[in-house]
């Protein structure tokens, strides 16, 4: 599983003001932390960026490359000409740069697929549809098609473009986590060669802090199962980088059994392994989602 370090990140307090104050040491600081981690791309998330993006992205391309030329980035906002000006003074990577991201709307991506093929930049397929977010898997599977035709229409092959079906949060959307995975099995058939990500944060995105890492974790080995090819995730999240590069496989074990009803009395194993039972069961809909749901 590849990970694309999540943290570089607007929202973030001291990387926020550091992009806004254009002060290099955090950045690169964060950016050397990221690849310590064993971050295989670093997200540059600008957010929308309406004003300064195509004058900002450039700059953080630059500040990261100094410190850090060999690892691919992914630009990440939603301001077209900021994801352009990056693009236009990229160093070279042994990987091409990733466009996060493509929307599956005709008026973004008819923008947005000749910037790619021009500087040859791999690309995100976000499954965020004229009217937002697909209800089901069936949806992400016909926004899927409409977007990779028309890229591959343009010259750009699959294996460019980089599936997002879109993670939401398991406390308020529970079976969208279920169609996710659904829509993953289904990718190999519907897009041959395309690989696939996903912002995998977002599913704890509302839960307390400290049971954020056990859902993204457990969720993170559900999608790998279901063949995901990466996700954008939290460097500082050791545990989870450990098992994305396969040093935990008791955990992988554990998560497939529960998966399958398989997995022993919960009462017979270890605290640490129970509790991925449990989030087994929350994420899969057998549990309602409530923040005690480890306790229960
Ligand atoms: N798909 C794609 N790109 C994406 C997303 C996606 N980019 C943005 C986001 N979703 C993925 N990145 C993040 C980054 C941070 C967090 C979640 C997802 C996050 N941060 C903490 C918070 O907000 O509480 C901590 C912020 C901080 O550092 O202070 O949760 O779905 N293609």
């Amino acid at each position: 599983m590849l990970c694309i370090g999540e943290s570089l990140n607007v929202m973030s307090k001291k990387i926020g003001k550091a992009f806004k104050e254009r002060d290099p040491k955090p950045i690169q600081e964060e950016a050397l932390r990221q690849r310590e981690k064993g971050m295989d791309y670093i997200d540059i998330n600008l957010g929308p960026a309406k004003k300064d993006g195509p004058e900002l992205m450039p700059w953080v391309v630059q500040t990261v490359q100094e410190v850090v030329d060999d690892i691919p980035l992914a630009l990440d906002s939603s301001n077209i000409e900021a994801i352009e000006a990056g693009l236009k003074v990229y160093k070279e990577t042994p990987n091409p740069p990733l466009i996060n991201s493509i929307m599956c709307r005709k008026e973004r991506y008819e923008k947005m697929i000749p910037i790619a093929v021009k500087y040859n930049a791999d690309f995100i397929a976000l499954m965020w549809g004229p009217e937002g977010l697909p209800r089901d898997e069936n949806e992400r599977a016909a926004l899927c098609v409409e977007l990779l035709y028309a890229a591959n229409e343009a010259g750009i092959p699959n294996e460019k473009i980089w599936v997002d079906g879109i993670v939401t949060p398991v406390n308020i959307q529970q079976p969208q986590s279920v169609s996710l995975m659904e829509f993953q099995k289904m990718l190999p058939d519907i897009a041959p060669g395309a690989k696939s990500t996903c912002g995998l944060s977002n599913v704890s995105n509302g839960p307390p802090n400290h049971l954020r890492p056990i859902l993204n974790q457990t969720f993170m080995v559900m999608l790998q199962r279901c063949g995901m090819y990466s996700v954008i995730s939290d460097p500082l999240d050791e545990k989870l980088t450990q098992i994305a590069k396969g040093k935990r496989q008791d955990i992988v074990d554990i998560i497939y059994a529960a998966m399958d009803g398989k997995a022993p009395a919960i009462s017979s194993l270890s605290k640490e392994l129970a509790d991925y039972v449990k989030t087994v069961d929350v994420i899969l809909g057998r549990t309602l989602y409530s923040d005690s749901w480890l306790e229960i």
